[in-house]
């Protein structure tokens, strides 16, 4: 059998999805991404690796074929492991080998890894979830997943058009045996939206929160969920959506979407520019999520994913403590995140909050460590996880009779919250229904939520050097050890600026290093960013024109 295998995988390399290209290429933070016609053969592979890890684990893998925010023409492939969270950090390294060895050599990295992780159960055949999204050079590569999956003997199961974290969802409901909920569509919406409606009761508005909510689906998987999403909440939330050119439009994530939001703190074409109205805007695989609005005189107010990370957190906080329920709660964030949030969730809400490098499966390693983790990353990527334990013990006092009917009542609302949240990964549509839930029950509309604190000023600069790999950083990506003498600098330039803080990391998706800066006011940030900018410019090998200085 096992030889059998290994001549199918060549056979079907050769023929139907051959490397004619000596590019290699990097299992990154986001798996693959490139352009869509490099994939083909990529993808193939990641068929085949997901069998592997789905033997070496004796469950379900899942492969989702997205470029997530990227514009139309690009397109990627990751896996997830069996809990729905991103692909083991030591796997990646054997995702990068077997997609760039030479077709003739795929067998023998197969056997390697069978050997190295000794998989001794070769015939079985477990299952490879496969989803995709809107792009029209998906559905090939999803069909190329599924051939890979095939010719190492697996069960390939095509989804089809999904959300990234909806097939995150599948992975762990189906090696939960169910528990977590059923591995598909409809299943996902009963679930989240079941719970929703519970909490929401029958007022729909309440004080200032008013139930419609204008959506911006990116044009793409986003849009085409919510159509769907919308008949199953009715009246409960009255989701106006926006942006829903699906397929072939080439319109995806152009100029609207969370990231072109969020990165150009722009408004999105396609919305209705009405003043002072709560929008939100998806990306193009709905696993990131933003609100904002503008107000009369036409400036944009973001709420990223430090505010919804807040809101959340002070939200849990209330909860957990009118169920009297001894449960720790944390937050994690990146360097990315603003000064004002950390000071405001450590000083005022008094949450312990951790600092991890960037990247969601940092985030949510992290978030594992509480009873209840709430992480998010200032670009709006971010969920809730809850141990077993806080589930447990909320399942348990539910039915306790040292419990008052107040304090029951608090832990049936959370037992419902927990419903409502897709635990897997960040998901834009679960998040936007908490975030919508919470609004509704502090009777807030998107200002009250605004006033909460207020934003350091800050920058995000690129610069291009020879070669990024020689910045190296420690603590939490907020200190370089690498060149030497450039974070002595930084510390000299950032101690001139009231709150003046920044920060230096070689990007892990894209050829530059990134600078980041905030201070007290607009003007000086302006100032420490270009500053920054410069001294890395000239100690890490700068390229081309240095940046300049602002006046
Ligand atoms: C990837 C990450 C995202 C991170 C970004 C940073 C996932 C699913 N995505 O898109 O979380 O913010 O990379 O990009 O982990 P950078 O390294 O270029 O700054
Ligand atoms: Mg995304």
């Amino acid at each position: 059998m096992v030889n059998n295998q290994l001549r199918t995988i060549y056979a079907f390399a050769r023929e139907m999805y051959p490397r004619n290209t000596k590019t290699q290429i990097q299992y990154g933070t986001a798996g693959f991404r490139t352009k869509a016609t490099m994939l083909d053969y990529v993808v193939y592979r990641m068929g085949l690796l997901a069998v592997l890890r789905g033997r070496y684990k004796k469950a379900c893998i899942g492969v989702m074929i997205t470029a997530s925010h990227n514009p139309e023409p690009d397109n990627g492939v990751k896996l997830v492991d069996p809990m729905g969270e991103m692909l083991e950090q030591s796997w990646e390294e054997w995702a990068t080998k077997i997609a760039n060895v030479p077709d003739d050599q795929l067998e023998s990295v197969v056997s390697e890894i069978v050997k190295e992780f000794k998989i001794d159960n070769m015939n079985e055949r477990f299952e490879v979830y496969i989803g995709k999204d809107t792009r029209p050079s998906s559905p090939s590569l999803a069909e190329a997943a599924a051939h890979g999956v095939r010719a190492i003997g697996g069960k390939p199961m095509d989804f089809g058009i999904v959300t990234t974290p909806q097939l995150h969802y599948f992975v762990r409901c189906r090696n939960s045996r169910n528990e977590y909920g059923q591995p598909n569509e409809v299943g996902y919406y009963t679930k989240l939206c079941t719970a929703f409606k519970k909490l929401r009761g029958d007022g729909y508005s309440n004080g200032k929160y008013e139930n419609t909510i204008v959506y911006d689906g990116a044009n793409g998987v986003g849009a085409k969920k919510v159509k769907f999403l919308k008949e199953v909440l009715g009246d409960a939330l009255k989701i106006e959506m926006y942006n829903d050119e699906i397929i072939g439009s080439g319109k995806l994530n152009h100029l609207c979407g969370a990231d072109f939001v969020k990165s150009q703190q722009k408004f999105p074409t396609g919305v209705p520019n009405k003043p002072n109205v709560r929008c939100c805007s998806v990306d193009g695989d709905a696993d990131r999520l933003v609100y904002y609005y503008k107000d009369d005189k036409d400036v944009l107010h973001l709420m990223d994913g430090d505010r919804l990370a807040t809101l959340i957190a002070s939200y849990i906080k209330e909860i957990l403590q009118e169920t009297g329920i001894d449960l720790n709660l944390g937050l994690v964030q990146t360097a990315y995140a603003n000064g004002a949030s950390t000071e405001y969730i450590t000083k005022q809400l008094k949450v312990p909050v951790s600092c991890v490098p960037t990247g969601v499966k940092h985030l949510h390693h992290k978030a594992l460590d509480y009873d209840i983790g709430v992480y998010f990353e200032a670009n709006g990527h971010g969920t809730v996880v809850f141990s077993k334990n806080a589930k447990q013990s909320l399942k348990n006092e539910a039915q306790s009779n040292r419990k008052s009917a107040e304090e029951k009542r608090a832990i049936a609302k959370l037992l419902d919250l927990i419903d409502v949240v897709n635990e897997a990964v960040g998901d834009a549509i679960s998040d936007m229904l908490l975030v919508e839930t919470i609004l509704h029950a502090k009777g807030w509309d998107i200002q009250e939520w605004e006033k909460t604190y207020e934003d350091l000023p800050n920058k995000l600069l690129k610069v291009v050097v020879e070669d990024r790999n020689i910045f190296a950083t420690t603590d939490a990506e907020r200190r370089l050890v690498a060149p030497e003498g450039l974070q002595e600098q930084i510390d000299a330039l950032t101690s001139k600026y009231p709150k003046g803080r920044s920060f230096v990391r070689p990007s892990g998706t894209e050829d530059v290093v990134r600078v980041y800066a905030e201070a007290a006011s607009a003007a000086d940030v302006e100032r420490l960013g270009a500053e920054v900018a410069l001294k890395v410019f000239q100690l890490g090998g700068g390229v081309g024109t240095p940046p300049e200085l602002a006046q």
